[in-house]
C-alpha cells in the first residue's frame, strides 16, 4: 500500500524521525539495515550507518566499525554480513549454513567464533572511520579507535589490491554481483549469462518474505548468485580459484581510492607515514582512468574480466568516481554533463537513478535496474561538493532529504516520482539523512 506523502517535514522532525530508526535498528554492537529484511550486520551498511551515527553517538559509531572489523578474516577479507547468532536461522537466505564460513573458509583465515558470508562489499570503511574520527578526535584519541582500527584497514586494502587484483593490472575484482553492492544491476547481466543457475527447489527464498517480488531480482537472477557463492564457498573462498564471474567495477574502485586517501590520514595521525598510501590511492586512480573510462559513453563502465571488455551499460556505478579527490577536471567535466543528461537527468529529477533511464533493462522499481538509492546520491552529492559544485550537491542534498522524509527513509525510491520502494525504516536512509543535517 502506497503512504499518502505527509507534509514537507522540517529539520528537528526529520532528525528526530532518523534517530528513531537508527535506535531501533541497533543491535548493542552494530546496526542491522532493516528489521525485516537484513537482520544481520552487513558491511557497507555499517560504513554508511556510522557516519550518521556519529551525529548521535560517536562511541557507537565507533562500536559499529569495531564489530565488523572484528569479523575481518586473516587474509584481510572483511566480509559481506556478520551474522547474528540470536536470529533464527531461515530470517533471511543464504543463512549461515550456507557459507559455513568457520569451516569452508578456515584456510582463507575465518574466524571460528563468529558466523560471516565468505564474500566482501565495496570498502567504505576507511572513510568512515575518518569522518567518525573527526567528529570527536579527543575521544577517538583517548580510546585509540584509529590505531586499534588501523592495521585492520591496511589488512583489508591490501586484500583488495592484491588477492584481488584478479586482472592483474592494479584494480580490485569483484566476484559476485552481490559484492558490489548493486546485486541485479544491468551491467551483471552479460557476465552472468554464462552461470547457470542452481535448482529453484534447493532453497527458499526469505528476501520474499519481507519484500514485493517486483521490486526484489528474479528467480533466475538469484539462482545464479547461489550458485556462484556456491562454487566460491566450496573452493575454500580461495581467489586463486579460476571464477565464472569477475568484474572490476568503477564504484567499488573509486570507494577505494577514497577510503585510501583516508587511511594515509588515519596513518598520519596515528604518527605513521602517509606516503605509502597516497602513493597507492595515486596509483589505484591512473588504474581506474585507464581500465574503466569510456569517452564514448562519458563514464566509467564496468570491466568484465571473464568475458572480455568493458560492460556496455550505463549505471549510476558510473558516476560514483566523481568522489575520488583530484579526478582529472576534463572526466569531472564530462561526468556532470553525462549526469545532466538525458540517462540520469540530475537537477532535473529529485534523486539520481541507479541505472540509465532511457536503458533497454530500466526498470523504476526494481531494486539496482532504475530506482534512485540514499548511499549512490549521499555519494554523489559528496563527490559534487568537492569539486566545487555546490549549486549541483545542493540540489541534491534538498531531495534527499525531502524525499527521505516523506518516505518513512525507505530503502530506495521511483526516480520519477520519488515513491518510495523496497523496505522502510532504512539504516543507511536514515545515517545519512542525519548526516546531511549535520
Ligand atoms: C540482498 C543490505 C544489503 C545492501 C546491498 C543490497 C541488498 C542484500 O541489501 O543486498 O539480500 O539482496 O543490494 O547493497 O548492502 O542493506
Amino acid at each position: 500500500l502506497e503512504t499518502p506523502v505527509p507534509a514537507v517535514a522540517d529539520d528537528l522532525t526529520l532528525r528526530r524521525g532518523a534517530a528513531r530508526v537508527l535506535l531501533a535498528n541497533w543491535r548493542g554492537g552494530s546496526t542491522i539495515p532493516s528489521r525485516g529484511l537484513y537482520p544481520h550486520q552487513w558491511s557497507w551498511d555499517s560504513a554508511f550507518i556510522a557516519i550518521g551515527l556519529r551525529h548521535l553517538s560517536v562511541r557507537r559509531a565507533q562500536r559499529e566499525l569495531e564489530t565488523l572489523l572484528a569479523a575481518q578474516w586473516a587474509d584481510g577479507r572483511v566480509p559481506h554480513i556478520v551474522f547474528n547468532p540470536a536470529v533464527p536461522l531461515d530470517a533471511y537466505f543464504p543463512s549461515p549454513d550456507f557459507w559455513r564460513s568457520s569451516r569452508a573458509g578456515a584456510r582463507a583465515g575465518a574466524p571460528s567464533a563468529i558466523e560471516t558470508s565468505g564474500i566482501v562489499q565495496p570498502p567504505v570503511h576507511a572513510l568512515a572511520a575518518w569522518l567518525v574520527h573527526l567528529a570527536d578526535p579527543d575521544t577517538s584519541r583517548r580510546r585509540g579507535f584509529l590505531a586499534r582500527l588501523r592495521p585492520r584497514l591496511a589488512a583489508w586494502h591490501d586484500y583488495l589490491t592484491g588477492p584481488r587484483d584478479l586482472g592483474g593490472e592494479g584494480l580490485a575484482a569483484m566476484v559476485h554481483p552481490w559484492e558490489p553492492g548493486m546485486d541485479n544491476s544491468p551491467s551483471w547481466d552479460g557476465p552472468l549469462s554464462r552461470v547457470e543457475p542452481i535448482a529453484p527447489q534447493t532453497y527458499r527464498r526469505a528476501d520474499l518474505d519481507h519484500g514485493r517480488s517486483a521490486e526484489r531480482p528474479t528467480d533466475l537472477d538469484y539462482g545464479r548468485y547461489v550458485r556462484l557463492a556456491a562454487d566460491y564457498r566450496d573452493a575454500g573462498y580461495q581467489d586463486t580459484a579460476p571464477q565464472a564471474f569477475a568484474v572490476e567495477d568503477p564504484s567499488v574502485n573509486a570507494l577505494l581510492i577514497a577510503s585510501e586517501h583516508a587511511l594515509a590520514r588515519i596513518t598520519d595521525e596515528t604518527g605513521g607515514d602517509p606516503t605509502p598510501h597516497e602513493e597507492r590511492a595515486a596509483r589505484l586512480t591512473e588504474a581506474l582512468v585507464r581500465r574503466l573510462w569510456s569517452a564514448e559513453y562519458g563514464m566509467f563502465l564496468c570491466r568484465d574480466l571473464v568475458g572480455g571488455g568493458l560492460v556496455a551499460e550505463r549505471s549510476a556505478a558510473g558516476l560514483v568516481p566523481l568522489v575520488v579527490p583530484g579526478l582529472p577536471a576534463p572526466l569531472v567535466e564530462t561526468l556532470l554533463t553525462t549526469a545532466k543528461g538525458e540517462g540520469f537527468r540530475l537537477g532535473e529529477l529529485p534523486m539520481v537513478p541507479s541505472y540509465d533511464l532511457g536503458g533497454h533493462a530500466f526498470d523504476p522499481s526494481r531494486y539496482w535496474r532504475g530506482p534512485a538509492w540514499f548511499n549512490i546520491n549521499w555519494l554523489l552529492e559528496r563527490g559534487l561538493r568537492g569539486h566545487g559544485l555546490d549549486q549541483e550537491a545542493d540540489g541534491l542534498r534538498d531531495a534527499m532529504l525531502r524525499l527521505a522524509g516523506a518516505s518513512d527513509f525507505t530503502e530506495y525510491v521511483d526516480p520519477h516520482t520519488g515513491a518510495a520502494r523496497g523496505t522502510r525504516d532504512f539504516g543507511w536512509t536514515a545515517a545519512l539523512t542525519l548526516d546531511l543535517l549535520a
